[in-house]
């Protein structure tokens, strides 16, 4: 069995500059994908999770949940964590809907039920439902969300955090992060000169950070950063691909060559296809 981490990013599957507007046709097209990966690799374990996009991140950023209780907004604040993490429920109906649609049995778990913050970072991590849910053969689903926090209150469970956490909690082998682009640049991708990285190595200089206006979470650089401890001890290799380009969750999934960035400690065997 191989166990893997998809994340399913909010720019992807949400209109980012359009609050609370879902993609429905990337996310369709993405669960058929999704659906037909498991069918044909049954050795395949499955963890989803989705990110914000413009459902969780504006209210977060409204109520400044990324920054912890203030003493002098706690009211306002308090009502406004509740809105979050609605807000994250209803795309994740939308999401869980549409994978069940092609026969996926997801099963979702709100990640402020099974997590506590220590300064804005998970510090205990109820996964025992997760391991179950694997167990009985279901597809869990998770997404960004708020959590509370023993020292600042409440804050930011990001996605990609969850992510990682899911990979070592659970033995996951690789985490595939899909993106709006094909990967990871050099440079802010469409300016002079930025070129895909194919191979991304710990360490590595010259890559594009930049981050979104109003995403409280930090980007790219937060999923590169987050993967990092064990990227460089050779227990997780992390793929970044394009989920907006037909085929390629897909092909992912089922371990196949596919265009995007390699995020790993190992060499380059083959090379990516240019296609
Ligand atoms: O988009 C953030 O999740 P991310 C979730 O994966 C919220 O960083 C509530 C803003």
């Amino acid at each position: 069995l191989c166990t893997v981490v998809l994340k399913l990013g909010g720019s992807l599957i949400t209109w980012k500059e359009k609050p609370l507007k879902p993609r429905v046709d990337v996310i369709s097209r993405i669960s058929k994908e999704i659906g037909r990966a498991l069918r044909k690799r049954e050795t395949l374990r499955l963890v989803i999770v989705h990110g914000g996009g413009s459902y969780g991140h504006p209210y977060a950023y409204k109520y400044k949940i990324h920054e912890g209780l203030k003493p002098d907004q706690s009211k306002y604040q308090v009502y406004g964590l509740g809105q979050t993490t609605d807000a994250m429920r209803k795309l994740s109906l939308i999401i869980s809907e549409s994978l069940r649609k092609e026969g996926i049995p997801v099963f979702p778990i709100q990640a402020s039920s099974i997590s506590i913050l220590k300064d804005g970072r998970i510090d205990k991590f109820f996964q025992e439902p997760l391991e179950m849910l694997l167990k009985i053969g279901a597809v869990p689903l998770l997404w960004g969300d708020v959590a509370l926090d023993v020292n600042r209150g409440f804050g930011i469970v990001s996605g990609d955090e969850l992510s990682v956490k899911l990979a070592v909690t659970l033995n996951a082998s690789k985490i595939i992060f899909t993106l709006d682009i094909d990967g990871i640049y050099t440079k802010p991708p469409g300016t002079n000169g930025a070129q895909l990285i194919r191979y991304l190595r710990p360490g590595m200089e010259n890559v594009d950070y930049s981050v979104r206006k109003r995403d409280v979470t930090g980007g790219v650089m937060r999923k590169i950063v987050e993967a990092e401890p064990l990227v460089s001890a050779g227990k997780l290799v992390v793929l970044f691909i394009n989920g907006l380009v037909e085929g390629r969750v897909e092909k992912a999934l089922l371990g196949e060559q596919v265009v995007g960035t390699i995020y790993s400690s190992s060499s380059p065997s083959l090379e990516p296809p240019s296609r």
